[in-house]
């Protein structure tokens, strides 16, 4: 810390003390980990002057605006619009950003292998991450992802790539597990508040890959939303929605065609300014035309289906975050071969069979062979698809955390985190002796 930090802590306390925008700040401190809480501390008046700046223009500014009125006036000379705000920033991304001295504040749009598109306040920028970015990132899933609110070292594409010195906390992210690495996860968008899950409603509709996107989805903190496409190709739409209504609980379903324009007034209830919204499913289900679609122009490549298959080539190659001209952000993702699960939220997907399960005689039931278990009761009723069951087992095992007991899952943290047992004892004993 620096000693300028201080004195400009010191006064800023006393501004900060009549203006409302505190209060938020303090609350939200609460739920901060340790190590940006610290970092918070040092930045009061940081806060307070370039946190203005980003607040105008911002959504969340209309709630905070109003309280202000009976304080003294902000400071007038303040561009009064946010392009940023455009892209999603709210006061929680504006107040973390505002910890970091000299850097700007960007939104993560491409990302291409290393090199990646963000959106700064004066435009886009290419970037890359800073080396010692690169040197204490433990995981993939550390780096930028698009979606991401990073901080950069420049606002303007001046002399080369702009360098990304930090992620910003996610409030919501995207991940699946990498194809054959164990624990390795990647993160196919960040920040997102609507994940539209899409599936086509001829040959690519399958329920048991929307249990497993609704899963993760559950996982991310977004908020999931069924979109059914190509709804002029489909003639047994009935069929289709009641069978989905098995598995679908809790989750809005939209039906939908780009060819006719059929079910886009429902679409647009999910678009608001500022608010993002992730397209995941198959390739050539049609997420890109759809989005292409909502921007009034064929911005994306998308590929033609060939005949009497609708699995269609990949079209769209990286993630993509796009400015919709009226309002709103859109993610496109390009098809995920194999999905498979890193985390994700079982309970909620598959809330009808842990309410069964909930009955079983044995509280560990596996529902095998146990007598008086309730799982398998239903299941020989009929009133539970014995195929939901087995997707439920399946993704059970997947998920590399879920149904651990509490020790496993304990060892499982120190393997993660020190590499075995012994190790952990090693670091132990090290750190005990430093500190006598
Ligand atoms: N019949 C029909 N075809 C569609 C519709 N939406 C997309 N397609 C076609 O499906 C193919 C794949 O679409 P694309 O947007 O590239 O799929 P993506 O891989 O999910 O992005 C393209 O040939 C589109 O023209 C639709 O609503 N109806
Ligand atoms: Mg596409
Ligand atoms: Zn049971």
């Amino acid at each position: 810390m620096r000693t300028d930090d201080v004195i400009q802590n010191k006064s800023g306390g006393r501004f900060l003390k009549g203006d409302v925008s505190n209060v938020v700040l303090t609350t939200k401190r609460r739920n901060l980990p340790p190590a940006i809480e610290e970092e918070l501390r040092t930045d009061d008046v940081i806060q307070n002057e370039t946190g203005g700046r980003f607040l105008e223009g911002d959504e969340s500014n209309v709630v905070s605006a109003t309280k202000r009125r009976d304080h003294p006036p902000v400071n007038r000379h303040r561009p009064p619009v946010n392009p940023l705000g455009d892209y999603g920033l709210s006061d929680r991304f504006v107040q973390e950003a505002s910890c970091y001295d000299g850097l700007f504040v960007g939104r993560v749009s491409e990302q291409h292998r290393d090199l990646y598109r963000v959106i700064s306040e004066l435009g886009g920028l290419d970037a890359e991450v800073s080396g010692k970015f690169a040197f204490s990132a433990v995981d993939r899933a550390d780096y930028p992802a698009v979606g991401d609110w990073v901080m950069i070292d420049r606002n303007e594409g001046v002399s080369g790539n702009a360098i990304i010195h930090q992620v910003l906390r996610r409030k919501s992210v995207l991940v699946r597990q990498v194809s054959g690495a164990t624990n390795a996860g990647q993160v196919i968008a960040a920040n997102v508040d609507i994940i539209f899950i899409c599936m086509s409603l001829n040959a690519d509709f399958n329920l048991r890959r929307i249990e497993r996107y609704l899963t993760i989805a559950w996982d991310s903190m977004a908020t999931p939303v069924i979109v059914l496409t190509k709804s002029d190709l489909c003639n047994d739409l009935p069929q289709k929605l009641s069978e989905l209504a098995s598995i679908s609980m809790g989750v809005d379903v939209v039906v939908c065609s780009s060819e006719s324009g059929d079910g886009f007034d429902a679409i647009d209830n999910y678009i608001e300014h500022g608010r993002t919204i992730a397209f995941v499913g198959s390739s050539g289900v049609g997420k890109s035309t759809m989005i292409n679609h909502l921007m009034g122009q064929d911005l994306l490549a998308t590929k033609s289906v060939r005949a009497n298959d609708d699995k269609g080539r990949h079209a769209t190659t990286h993630r993509q975050l796009l400015l919709l001209p009226n309002g709103g952000i859109v993610i496109d993702t390009p098809g995920m071969r194999e999905l498979q699960i890193y985390t994700g939220n079982l309970s909620k997907t598959f809330e009808d069979i842990e309410e069964i399960a909930a009955s079983c005689r044995f509280s560990d039931c596996t529902h095998m062979t146990e007598p008086g278990c309730a799982v398998r009761k239903a299941i020989d009723s009929g009133t539970l698809s014995e195929k939901r069951f087995e997707s439920y087992q399946k993704l059970q095992r997947e998920i590399s955390y879920d149904g651990l007991s509490a020790r496993q899952l304990e060892n499982e943290k120190i393997n993660r985190m020190f590499g075995g047992k012994s190790a952990m004892k090693q670091f132990m004993n090290s750190m005990k002796k430093k500190n006598k």
